[in-house]
């Protein structure tokens, strides 16, 4: 049994005591920030508090003291941002406040960013990314962007709110083949059908690859959506455009 006092941080303590009702999810929690280095969990509680200015200060000093980026990413700032989400569901907090703790987060994810696209070697081929039409959720596509840039791919950022026209413009002003899209409400995930068909609608279904994600989207809905794959995060997302990557080498 993981127990609360394994937790260094008085916030992030008071958080799961004050906010989790749910058992898996105290759970869960419990163990993953027992697990975290102090370092990570006070990034996380600067994350919650919407301290941008700390979350910088403190990721900045984390990586001089050779942290791997890929543990402040995981471990402090989507650490953090799970409970903020908890909160936000739970109706404890609301858009304003999740706000500046997404801004939080991309203070630290500035300084992540350059250190995991640099560990990139050759271009192995050029993703496009987006947000489905209606939705404006970006913070996981722009995790993914930045661990396939890492991952030695080219990006193509369509940014949120992504029409299926748009998807299609840019497969044919570009390269790129392979196209991710991402979802984090139940009332976009259709806008995912509607790009695959708007392919097929225009002739070019078969010269391309779908990958999908996003926090509510799962493998099934993937495949009924006629997508090539689901990534449940951005290292999910990087082996899978690496696969679907060899089909449509060119
Ligand atoms: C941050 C947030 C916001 C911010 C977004 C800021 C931003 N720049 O993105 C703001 C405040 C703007 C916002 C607004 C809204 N939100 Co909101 N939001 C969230 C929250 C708290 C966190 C999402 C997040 O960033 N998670 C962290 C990232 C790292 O995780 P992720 O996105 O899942 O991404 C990972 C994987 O899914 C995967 N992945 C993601 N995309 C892709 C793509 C591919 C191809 C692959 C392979 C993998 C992959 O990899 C990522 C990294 O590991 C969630 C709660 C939650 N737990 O999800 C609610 C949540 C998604 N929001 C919700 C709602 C309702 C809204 C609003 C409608 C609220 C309102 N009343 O206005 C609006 C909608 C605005 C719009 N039209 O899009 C609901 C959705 C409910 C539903 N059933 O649809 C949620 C679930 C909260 C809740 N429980 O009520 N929100």
């Amino acid at each position: 049994m993981v127990q609360l006092s394994g937790i260094a941080n008085e916030t992030i303590r008071a958080e799961i005591e004050e906010f989790l009702e749910r058992p898996e999810e105290i759970e869960r929690n419990v163990e993953l920030f027992s697990r975290a280095s102090p370092a990570m969990q006070d990034i996380a509680a600067a994350l919650i508090e919407g301290d941008n200015e700390t979350v910088d200060r403190l990721t900045v000093a984390a990586l001089a003291d050779g942290v791997h980026a890929l543990e402040i990413m995981d471990d402090g700032l989507i650490a953090g941002m799970g409970i903020v989400g908890i909160k936000f569901r739970e109706g404890y907090v609301f858009v304003p406040e999740v706000l500046v703790s997404a801004r939080a987060m991309k203070a630290g994810m500035a300084h992540i960013e350059p250190i995991l696209a640099a560990s990139g070697v050759e271009p192995i081929g050029t993703v496009i990314m987006g947000t489905v039409q209606g939705d404006l959720h970006d913070i996981g596509k722009n995790l993914c962007i930045m661990m396939l840039r890492g991952g030695g791919f080219t990006v193509i950022d369509l940014g949120v709110n992504t029409s299926p026209d748009e998807f299609l413009a840019a497969v044919k002003d570009s390269e790129a083949r392979l196209i991710g899209m991402s979802a984090l409400l139940t009332t976009t995930m259709p806008n995912m059908a509607r790009t695959v068909e708007a392919f097929k609608d225009a002739g070019l279904r078969e010269q391309v690859r779908f990958m999908v994600g996003g926090a509510p989207v799962t493998p099934e809905f993937g495949e009924e959506v006629g997508s090539d794959g689901y990534g449940k995060d951005a290292l999910a997302c990087v082996a899978l455009a690496k696969q679907l990557a060899l089909e449509v080498r060119r």
